[in-house]
């Protein structure tokens, strides 16, 4: 009976020995070449970088390394120089950044020649959604790595700070330098000693890598947990006591990067609930934390319930505030004017803010992208929103060169991203939205990089590793690996935007949960911005959110001549046609079919298109371990049979305002729409049409 015990915790601790559950991301150690590193100064990061390098040195034999830390004109902020043996740069974290990227060519094999690598942005921040209970608002990859229920989260285990170094050492690898630990709709307790003792420990965990600590505030702070009669922003007690809070937090953590705020929006406090503005507000936060170098991210996700299209929204309340904030306050603003859709033209506040720091909020967490379930590489959209012409300062006014100092004078300049990381041991629950993570990470530091790069760059690293097959048949490998999954990859958000809302459709999932179809979801009572026949707009006559001047004029908020491209409804671009156009379904596309036959054709190329994935990934299966292997096969089945709720859902329910057949080269439906009502009614509860 024993022997069969012993075998079986043997068998146990082989298969975990064994197990390959993602954990270590993109940051595989080969069998590393003994390499000889000399450092002028030794420090606690020094030594990391010196310790990589051993680690995972791939470069010449007993080759001798060089980390110098000279000042130099040419290297900005925590930029490098990198030669083949050398790393130069202005600070600490700047040799640590150049080391990773050392490395990471060694395994790429990209080549290393003499250049200096400056970041895009100063700032390149994880918004960790975060609530102090250890749930994740929006997060698909299990409960929070920082926090956790009940008073047992003041201990600090060795466990917890092994994690958060693990976590650390990842996003120092991709030169992300901040971490935001809690929800933007954050607690008051944040601001309590018990919680801000557990923030001073992370963040000593979080700085030999470089990574500032900032905070989610609740406006309403002073008055719930200061003991004050008021959260006025104008009220001198209230002024104080943000200042001595600031005081007692850089006491704890002397390089305490600063507060993010979500305020007056979906239900949070804020300074209109005092007649204040959000100037006001966010520089009075600003004021408290200018002594001690301290920024203030001040969101500009604000909307009501008012019969202003939403989109328009942002940008009229944040405009007339251009040129009154104070220069350590930056106003976060999400890629696209709506929220986190699938696809989204970019905010019109973009470079429209002229004298006012703007950084550009992009959500890492698949909210509207299938969660964890579905397989979807973001760069693409992340490059698109980038590379967005915005002409406010003339032609080739892109998003990123308004909001990285290269055309407003600013004194910062900073980019955020939503992170989609929880306790699963791969992270982020999906073994593909590691890339997120690391794509992220790679533009907030290079905001030029294509996707293809990144792509290429994270599969060589998150699955060559264990491929014993590479060496020998690299050929073979790249081939049949490396190339139809990086297309895959690079395909997979826009079969999203196929099978879930083409041709400019958004915002149409089914309840609170944005996962499953739900053009149809209107409960009674329920605001009409939060329902999907707002944004659709479907009816006998045609399809779309007109925005023009006939509509709503969202256009207006954009810059000539895109505005008036944009206006036309035979130039715009018809990927974005029904977020401008209410069209009528026999409109004429550029193909030559109707408006409603192109949008059947986008919904089941979607559906192909994801069946296609499963092939691709079943032939991946030599070069893949199992668990990797079944864990993505297992998700691209369901995400294969949600593609086909979203083709039929739409689809039936569109047909019935459009009338029309669908073309009869298309596979038919296979559920009926009243199956997925019911399937969505008994998740959210109440249906009304
Ligand atoms: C929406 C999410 C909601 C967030 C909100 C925000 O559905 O959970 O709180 O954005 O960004 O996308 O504040």
């Amino acid at each position: 009976m024993k022997n069969i015990y012993c075998s079986i915790i043997l068998i146990f601790l082989t298969l975990c020995l064994y197990a390959e559950d993602g954990h270590q991301l993109w940051l595989r150690n080969s069998n590393p070449k003994p390499v000889n590193v000399v450092c002028s100064k030794t420090s606690t990061s020094l030594t990391i970088a010196k310790q990589e390098l051993q680690n995972s040195w791939m470069g010449e034999t007993g080759a001798s390394v060089s980390l110098v830390i000279k000042a130099d004109k040419a290297i900005r902020g925590d930029g490098f120089r990198i030669g083949k043996n050398a790393i130069q740069a202005n600070t600490e974290s700047g040799i640590l950044y150049g080391v990773y990227e050392l490395l990471r060519r060694q395994q790429t094999g990209e080549a290393i020649q003499e250049e200096i690598c400056n970041p895009s942005y100063d700032r390149r921040i994880l918004n960790h959604w975060d609530n102090l209970d250890g749930s994740i608002e929006r997060g698909y990859a299990g409960q929070s790595i920082f926090w956790r229920k009940g008073s047992d989260v003041f201990t600090v285990t060795e466990a917890d700070k092994k994690l958060w170094q693990e976590y650390a050492r990842a996003n120092a690898s991709i030169g992300i330098n901040g971490s935001v630990l809690n929800n933007v709709n954050a607690s008051q307790l944040m601001l309590t000693s018990d919680y801000l003792q557990r923030v001073k420990a992370i963040a000593d965990v979080l700085r030999p890598y470089g990574i500032k600590t900032y905070l989610s505030v609740r406006f309403s702070s002073p008055a719930q947990i200061g003991g004050l009669k008021t959260s006025d922003p104008l009220n001198p007690e209230v002024a104080q006591w943000w200042k001595d809070k600031a005081k007692e937090i850089y006491n704890l953590i002397p390089d305490f990067g600063g507060f993010l705020v979500k305020a007056n929006s979906e239900g949070q406090p804020g300074p209109q609930d005092f007649g204040r503005t959000h100037a006001d507000g966010a520089n009075m936060l600003a004021d408290a934390l200018n002594p001690f170098g301290g920024i203030v991210m001040w969101r500009a996700f604000v909307y009501s319930a008012s019969d202003e299209d939403r989109a328009k929204q942002a940008y009229l309340e944040f405009m007339p505030f251009d040129g009154q904030f104070r220069d350590n306050v930056i106003i976060q603003v999400k890629n696209g004017p709506v929220d986190f859709q699938p696809r989204e033209p970019f905010s019109p506040l973009f470079g429209a803010m002229k004298k006012t720091t703007v950084m550009p909020e992009l959500q890492i967490t698949q909210e509207y992208l299938g969660h964890s379930i579905h397989l979807a590489f973001l760069a693409p959209m992340w490059e698109e929103f980038l590379q967005s012409d915005t002409y406010q300062n003339g032609a080739g006014s892109t998003v990123a060169r308004c909001t990285d100092g290269s055309i407003f004078p600013q004194k910062y300049s900073a980019i955020a991203g939503v992170a989609n990381i929880g306790l699963d041991a791969n992270w982020c629950g999906h073994h593909f939205a590691q890339a997120n993570w690391y794509a992220f990470g790679r533009l907030a530091w290079n905001s030029s990089i294509r996707s293809e790069q990144i792509a290429d760059e994270w599969i060589k690293l998150t699955f060559s590793r264990t491929s014993e097959n590479r060496d020998e048949l690299a050929l073979d490998w790249n081939l049949n690996f490396l190339s139809p999954v990086k297309q895959m990859m690079l395909e997979s958000r826009e079969a999203i935007v196929d099978f879930m809302m083409p041709l400019g459709l958004h915002h149409i999932f089914s309840a609170n949960g944005h996962y499953g179809p739900g053009p149809w979801w209107a409960p009674k009572g329920m605001r009409k911005d939060w329902t999907p026949p707002y944004y659709h707009q479907a009816d006998t006559l045609g399809i779309g959110f007109d925005r023009t001047s006939s509509g709503s004029n969202g256009v207006g908020q954009y810059q000539e001549p895109l505005r008036s491209t944009l206006s036309n409804v035979s130039t715009c671009p018809e990927a974005y046609l029904l977020w401008f156009h209410h069209l009528p379904w026999d409109y004429k596309m550029k193909s030559g079919r109707t408006l409603w036959d192109e949008l059947c054709v986008h919904y089941d190329g979607g559906v192909q298109q994801v069946r296609r994935f499963q092939k691709v990934w079943d032939q991946a299966e030599r070069f893949v371990d199992r668990d990797r292997f079944v864990d993505v096969q297992e998700k691209l089945r369901d995400q294969s049979l949600n593609a086909l709720e979203w083709k039929d859902g739409c689809m039936l329910y569109f047909q019935k305002f459009s009338r029309k057949p669908f073309p009869y080269n298309l596979e038919r439906p296979m559920y009926n729409m009243d199956y997925l009502i019911e399937k969505d009614t008994k998740r959210v509860g109440e249906y009304h049409h």
